[in-house]
């Protein structure tokens, strides 16, 4: 199953007739660029071309009302007065002869994503389309935009499909309001936008763009806001919503179609956006997307206003979509404080409506909104910001590492009377092992003994681990006798290296080898029942929950919440993931686990399992080659005592580390300024 794209030249064939700065900034090379990367990079190539059409009078009635149809119909054959005119009743938003028709066909591209998605034919995609959708509302449009696009997708879906819920993620930098407007009373269909707001400064300044806009009716806390309230947004800013508000939830709802209005304002040296997260998070926030819905995602293009990094996140965006490894995360601090102030905001007004979010804390004591309404008294008076002055859009910053795919995906050291899984690699211990090694393996591990079999399968590990090093394998798996020698194993082998962060994922109560990681070479993450004595050192991490890896809402809480916090901000160069035996956790959740924890150290994951679980390396194999995990059900509220106890444990971690933090802290520790 591939990945579709969906572009159409004709799409570039409308511009900007008269002169408007507020406008000037959508041009048609915001196409040509974007989809030029896709083929210089090979990208293009790779991805099932899907023709566009027009999307017809029924589908666009879905989101729009008769009367705005009609009126837009007639501007193909308006003069340039007429358009001018014509445009005048909307904001920031301009018409030209042939803009109607690139509508119909940038929301039928939506529309042949969704149907190329939903009929298996692919598994995700991306449209590349103009005139963009989200701001564009029943009657009228705003914004550059003509028709929803990602609303007339999703309705279509329901209809079409009978799709029970869908989710909106839009990461555009503008608040899709057109999108909010048409789902506000709705449940089936969960929208989330985050976007520059600064207290209601900045375009298009609606009060309802704020944190508390729920939703309304049936469709309370089916609408998420995170308003940014500065501008210098980063990584770690979007990637704390992600982990701490937005998968959480997504979990919950569970949807069964994905749609991402793909902007790329939100992209570093943007002038609209004028934030300063790098291309390559698209790549991190597409992967974390990826395994909801069984993987159906569906991606279209919104904003995107400087060249270079609109076609570099493209490109990032559509490489993840095709399964390549993500590349490591640069450049990850903690979140800022403003950026946790509206963290706390959203989890504040929303606790009411999802239990994975029952246990937030409050509203900030300096609350937010305040601000907003002095701004707002001040109105005219409030300064001008000073034109010309064009700080952010002279950004530099390198250009995105090339996500090199190893030769060889993934690799499994396995006993012999264990068939091989499609798709995969055999491996055994090559001979150019390091007799040294093998030595010292067999003194510290077999205890002399004649274990031939053991001393070979450890001898393959470790030289699976060095082929994953020099990125001829991407990932691994092995059936071992015994996974924690083979876990002490790997670690102590890794700790010979300078350059190795390693982080251990332990699934399971399981005898962690000490002394750990006092040097922070490794970081390890254990999930089980066991109450453990207390946590020994910053790098080891024991996460007790009542009934272990069991309740699924329970452990995913703490994937979310601890390990993937954890992981981006510790980067890792690899992943041991170790299932103990008897962990109780369930096929699916282990397989969300293990697709999930790819989005670090290059997706280099080394699975351990004991020999007796055979039944599970079929599932495991299939996630290390990215197939998309099956979904896990609409999640129940997790046990009260298991969100207390993950709660106290991250309150407790979040001085040392930045990215578990939820709340803006009124004194000192409370995020940095960026
Ligand atoms: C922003 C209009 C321009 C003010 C100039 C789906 C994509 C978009 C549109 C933004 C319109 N204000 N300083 O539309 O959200 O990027
Ligand atoms: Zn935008």
């Amino acid at each position: 199953m591939g990945t579709a794209l969906i572009y159409d030249e004709e799409m570039t064939k409308y511009k900007l007739l008269w002169v408007d700065p507020a406008c000037k900034i959508e041009v048609p090379e915001r196409l040509t660029v974007s989809h030029e990367a896709l083929v210089k990079n090979g990208l293009a190539d790779r991805c099932i071309s899907i023709p566009v059409r027009e999307a017809t009078d029924a589908e666009i009635l879905l989101a729009h009302s008769e009367e705005y149809l009609e009126a837009v119909k007639k501007t193909p054959h308006m003069s340039l007065e007429d358009l001018k005119e014509f445009t005048l009743q909307y904001g920031d938003v301009y018409f030209h002869p042939n803009i109607y028709h690139c509508a119909k066909l940038a929301a039928g591209a939506a529309l042949q994503l969704v149907d190329g998605v939903m009929t298996g034919k692919v598994r995700n995609g991306m449209a590349l389309v103009r005139p963009p959708g989200h701001h564009s509302m029943r009657s009228a449009a705003n914004g550059f935009c003509v028709f929803n696009n990602v609303a007339i997708a999703a309705r279509y879906a329901k209809q079409k499909y009978g799709v029970k819920r869908v989710l909106i993620v839009d990461w555009d930098v503008h608040h899709g309001q057109g999108v909010q407007y048409s789902f506000e009373d709705d449940p089936s269909v969960l929208y989330f936008s985050w976007h520059r707001y600064e207290h209601q400064q900045f375009w298009p300044q609606l009060r309802e763009s704020d944190y508390d806009s729920v939703g309304k009716e049936k469709g309370a806390g089916f609408n998420i806001n995170v308003p940014w309230n500065k501008v210098g947004m980063e990584n770690s800013d979007y990637l704390s919503v992600f982990c701490h508000l937005l998968l959480p939830v997504a979990y919950e709802f569970c949807p069964d179609l994905v749609l991402v209005c793909a902007g790329f304002d939100s992209a570093i040296g943007d002038p609209e956006g004028e934030m300063c997260a790098s291309p390559d998070i698209f790549a991190h926030l597409t992967h974390l997307l990826m395994n909801l819905a069984g993987g159906k995602l569906c991606a279209v293009l919104e904003g995107g206003y400087n060249l270079t990094s609109l076609a570099q996140s493209v490109c990032q965006t559509v490489q993840t979509l095709l399964g390549d490894p993500v590349p490591r995360p640069a450049k990850l601090s903690g979140p800022c404080k403003s950026a946790l102030e509206s963290l706390q905001c959203v989890r504040s007004a929303h606790r009411q409506y999802w239990s994975c979010l029952r246990h937030a804390a409050d509203l900030p004591t300096s609350d937010i909104s305040t601000k907003r309404l002095k701004l707002t008294e001040e109105g005219e008076n409030a300064e001008k910001k000073e034109e010309g002055e064009q700080s952010t859009q002279d950004q530099v910053w390198p250009e995105p590492p090339e996500r090199m795919a190893p030769p060889v995906r993934c690799a499994l050291v396995l006993p012999d009377d264990v068939a091989c899984p499609h798709g995969c690699r055999r491996f055994s211990c090559s001979d150019d092992l390091d007799p040294l090694v093998v030595s010292k393996l067999r003194e510290s591990f077999l205890k002399d003994s004649d274990d031939s079999d053991s001393l070979t399968a450890l001898s393959s590990l470790i030289s699976l681990t060095e082929k994953m090093e020099e990125n001829e394998i991407c990932s691994g798996l092995a059936l071992v006798r015994d996974v924690t020698v083979a876990m002490a194993c790997v670690i102590q082998h890794l700790a010979t290296a300078l350059s190795n962060r390693l982080l251990v994922v332990c699934v399971g109560d399981c005898e962690v080898p000490s002394p750990i990681g006092e040097d922070g070479r490794t970081l390890v993450v254990q999930i089980g029942s066991q109450e453990t004595n207390d946590q020994k050192s910053k790098y080891y991490i024991p996460v007790c929950l009542k009934e272990g890896c069991r309740d699924t809402s329970g452990f995913i809480q703490a994937v979310f919440g601890l390990v993937l916090p954890l992981g981006y901000e510790y980067d890792p160069s690899l992943v041991l993931l170790v299932r103990m035996p008897g962990s109780g956790v369930c096929d699916s959740v282990w397989q969300q686990l293990t697709v999930l924890l790819q989005g670090f150290a290059q997706g280099h994951t080394l699975v351990l399992m004991q020999e007796d679980e055979k039944a599970c390396v079929g599932p495991t194999a299939s996630s290390l080659l990215w197939d998309p995990a099956p979904p896990l059900g609409q999640l129940q509220a997790p046990l009260p005592e298991d969100v207390e106890g993950v709660e106290r444990l991250r309150q407790k971690l979040q001085a040392e580390w930045k990215l578990l933090q939820t709340t803006a802290a009124p004194e000192a520790g409370g995020g940095d300024e960026h």
